[in-house]
């Protein structure tokens, strides 16, 4: 397949300012009948040809200005027409079966209604096209069809017109006024209900709202109603971005390859991040439906009033989004602890990216797929790297770059070098060398050390950026660090800087510092890299107990751990060392269990043991049977030395009555957390309240919590918790995905058989991405199935893969990276792991997305 470069970008030779598009619906068949007006673009190569994109879809006829021509061509899947002129209206008329589409890209069937996703190249699946973001043209949009099929009719902008037509039909016609990219085309038909609501802007325009879903879900539909509310009110106030169109309609669909897309007026969800009550959905089911309703609606600027130049700038709308929404959630909940939960997700999920096969800048340089960049990487590291240019500006002068990008943008299809160049201008920062962070790929490493002489303390440090696929070398980049120096004898410390390292090593001098103090750095996780430091398990037993910042104090908590498991399994401890590391993190977490000053939503956070793919990074080559064992050891050991305190917490927190305030969610998890230590520690008490807290339940998060320890034991009590889940919500995808994915992420030691049985499961389906990702994402993250010795959890998600791909290949794709890890995992299970991604790169006809992960993987 060829390979796109970012270095090859041309403007377009033509442009297309209107179009009108003209569908007859049908489930089984839909016609389009496309009407483009074009025109030479004079910033263009001037060619004489015009091309078309298009996907799997042929041309029933073709037309321009008025007369049907022969003389078009096909170039692969493309058309191209030969134009004489300035302008031209080209028509051409497509013919489409969206029931036979499984890829879920272009339009499709779901649960008998109709609805589209084009982002990134799905609009060449609907009709020929100039599918790229830097083509912007204004949409007339008119549907026909079956009023008993589809008696809701939407499409982007304004409803302009509606009638009836004859045999049962009725037809709709809509105007979006905003110029946009094909990408963020949309339209859905099928029989919807709304949940209606109204928003006044700051500009005092009456804006109508709805959130659409299948009849019968209506009553789930008020949490993502709210949240998109609060989202419109938080963007006027903080980034002074108000709404622009009269309507806003979210429409709920069960089948989508990711969580929600930003279509212009029209964003379509997967039902995932629309539906909750407290029977059904879990506070963090509850956070993610904000977090993505935000996300989605903060898109319309950035994103669609202004988008990206072409897609290596992807990163342009997606990390920018991602930071808006990550501070919009801290700002409707609690901003610590969304601190350290966006940053257990950028190291588990972003961390690994960064180190393996798969790894590039946020800013790539090439790809074969696109769809295989809609990564952590473009995503939260991209966040995180505006997020640094907002620390190094302050909150006001950031504001003041991001007004000039939105006034300097609006309307175009920009760049992530316009989105530096107006912070810079507007912030007044000289980011010359921070747009490093934009084309090297690699999390840095940042070595420290701390040495102090007459009360001046020297912080010596040096940092290294590791090589990647295709950048062996790398520049020092610009790091934003906060520090702090505490004194032991007073807990507190003279005050924080915030120091930038923007060399390959450097030193820092810090006056009054005591005589022995502690380093506190890289607090608020205020740089994406990670920090060695060797330090005395005291000093981070400190830090856990006094930082005056929650995430340093978390991070404290966490490197303790760490360092302990990581020694533990690399070289190896003696019993000796063993026990004595175990006592400090027991000291540690003893004092977080019954610390009557923390919030139980922090001490939940605290009480988190660093994931095994996380402590997998911190070795070049590790053995993930014996971080597993080490870790469960030490989760056993905990549980029995604080059983007291644990079963005390897990006491106090189960009288806590249900509410959503933040008091009872914080109790509701570390209720489950404190469940969790104490079922490693004495599994038939943890089979005993886990059973109890399951009957008792009165929301699902306690429910699915205590379901989530019963699944991991071997006990009478799992068999029948299992049974009754299933048959409570039966009809409920959403809650049977849970169902399968409890499972498929337990600690059981025949998981592995059980995943096997919930693949022939009746409810299982493999044409459902939700339900696929409930079973095999579940599997592939879960280290005891995954990493299972013979490879046999290796061999099940290769087959996975092989057997998705022809369905599904973007979701297909999404599978190859755990297998692509195969260079850092110990010898026997690497040759077993490679040998599953031959068995993939072998198969004949695999598509693009996954041709290009597995050869990436084993190149
Ligand atoms: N922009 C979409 C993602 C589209 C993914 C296409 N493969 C959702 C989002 O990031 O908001
Ligand atoms: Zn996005």
């Amino acid at each position: 397949p060829p390979v796109i470069r970012r270095e090859d970008y041309l403007p377009p030779a033509w442009l297309v300012p209107e179009i009108a598009l003209d569908f007859a619906l049908g489930l089984d068949a839909t016609t389009v009948v496309s009407r483009l007006s074009v025109r030479r673009n004079p910033a263009g190569n001037g060619a004489q040809t015009l091309r078309l994109n298009g996907d799997q879809i042929s041309p029933v006829a073709v037309h321009v200005d008025g007369e049907a021509i022969n003389d078009w061509r096909m170039d692969g899947p493309d058309l191209l027409i030969e134009l004489s002129g300035e302008a031209h209206e080209v028509r051409v008329e497509t013919a489409l079966v969206p029931s036979g589409n499984s890829q879920l890209m272009g339009l499709y069937a779901s649960n008998g209604m109709l609805c589209t996703q084009c982002e990134a190249e799905g609009f060449r699946r609907i009709t020929f096209f100039p599918d790229r973001p830097d083509v912007l043209s204004t949409y007339s949009v008119r549907m026909a069809g079956a009023k008993a099929t589809f008696p809701i009719l939407l499409a982007n902008g304004n409803c302009t017109a509606q009638g009836e037509g004859e045999n049962g039909t009725h037809w709709a016609e809509w105007h979006d006024p905003w110029p946009k990219p094909s990408y963020l085309f949309a339209l859905v038909a099928g029989e919807l209900i709304a949940n209606h609501a109204t928003f006044t802007t700051m500009g005092g325009r009456t804006v109508d709202l709805n959130v659409w879903v299948r009849p019968g879900d209506e009553g789930r539909t008020q949490h993502a109603l709210d949240s998109l509310i609060a989202s419109m009110k938080w963007d006027e106030e903080t980034f002074g971005r108000e709404y622009d169109l009269d309507l806003f309609n979210i429409v709920a669909v069960s089948d989508f390859n990711m969580g929600a897309m930003e279509n212009k007026g029209l964003n379509v969800f997967n039902t995932r991040y629309v539906l909750a009550d407290p029977e059904t959905a879990t506070d963090a089911d509850y956070d993610a439906i904000e977090g993505v309703i935000g996300h989605e609606y903060f898109h319309n600027w950035s994103g669609n009033r202004i988008t990206c130049r072409d897609w290596f700038q992807l990163s342009l709308k997606e990390g920018f989004t991602v930071l808006r929404d990550q501070l919009f959630s801290a700002a409707m909940g609690s901003e610590p602890v969304k601190r350290i939960e966006d940053v257990r997700v950028l190291r588990i999920a972003q961390f690994p990216e960064d180190s393996g096969p798969l790894a590039h800048p946020i800013r790539p340089d090439s790809y074969q797929e696109i769809s295989n960049f809609y990564t952590a990487t473009v995503y939260n590291k991209g966040a995180e790297v505006i997020r640094m240019m907002r620390t190094m500006a302050g909150e006001e002068r950031f504001r003041q770059g991001t007004d000039l990008y939105f006034e300097r943008h609006d309307g175009e299809a920009a760049t992530c070098e316009d989105f530096v160049k107006a912070i810079e201008d507007g912030a007044g920062l000289d980011l010359t060398q921070f747009r490093l962070w934009y084309s090297q790929a690699g999390t840095p490493q940042v070595s420290a050390s701390l040495k102090v002489e007459n009360g001046t303390a020297v912080l010596s440090l040096r940092q290294s950026v590791p090589a990647t696929p295709g950048q062996p070398e790398k520049q020092p980049m610009p790091i934003p660090l906060r520090v702090a120096l505490f004194d032991r004898a007073s807990g507190t410390h003279g005050g924080e800087s915030l120091i930038v390292l923007d060399k390959a090593e450097d030193s820092f001098t810090f006056d009054g510092a005591g005589h022995d103090p502690i380093l506190s750095i890289n607090r608020g996780f205020s740089a994406p890299v990670s920090i060695e430091m060797a330090r005395p398990d005291a000093d981070l037993v400190f830090l856990a107990a006094h930082d005056d910042d929650p995430f340093a104090r978390y991070e404290a908590m966490q490197s303790l751990v760490v360092q302990h498991l990581v020694a533990a399994v690399g070289s190896g401890l003696n019993e000796a060392q063993r026990e004595a590391g175990r006592e400090a993190i027991g000291e540690a977490f003893g004092a977080i269990v019954t610390d009557p000053e923390l919030d139980d939503l922090m001490r939940g956070e605290l009480l988190l043991l660093p994931a095994e793919s996380y402590l997998a990074e911190q070795l070049l080559v590790s053995d993930p049977g014996a971080i597993h064992a080490e870790r469960e050891g030490l989760k056993a050991w905990l549980g029995r030395k604080l059983g007291g305190e644990l079963r005390a917490l897990h006491d106090r927190v189960s009288a806590v009555p249900y509410s959503r305030e933040a008091a009872a969610r914080g109790a509701r998890k570390v209720k489950t957390q404190a469940l969790v230590y104490i079922a490693a520690g004495d599994p038939a008490e943890g089979a005993r309240r886990g059973y109890a807290q399951y009957q008792a339940a009165s929301c699902m998060t306690d429910r699915q919590g205590a379901l989530m320890v019963l699944a991991s034991l071997d006990c009478p009590e799992r068999e029948l918790a299992l049974a009754d889940f299933l048959a409570r919500y039966e009809g409920n995808a959403l809650v049977i995905d849970k169902w399968f994915s409890l499972q498929a992420g337990s600690l059981h030691p025949r998981v592995l058989d059980h995943i096997k049985a919930l693949a022939s499961h009746p409810e299982f389906r493999m044409s459902n991405p939700n339900r696929v990702r409930s079973l095999y994402m579940a599997a592939a993250m879960n280290p005891v199935a995954f990493h299972d010795p013979d490879g046999e959890g290796y061999r099940m998600i290769g087959d996975l893969i092989r057997r998705l791909d022809p369905i599904n290949p973007q979701t297909a794709a999404r599978f190859v990276a755990s297998l692509g890890r195969w260079r850092r995992v110990e010898p026997q299970r690497a040759a077993l792991m490679r040998a599953e991604l031959e068995r993939i790169a072998a198969q004949a006809d695999l598509s693009r997305d996954v041709r290009e992960q597995v050869t990436k993987s084993l190149g």
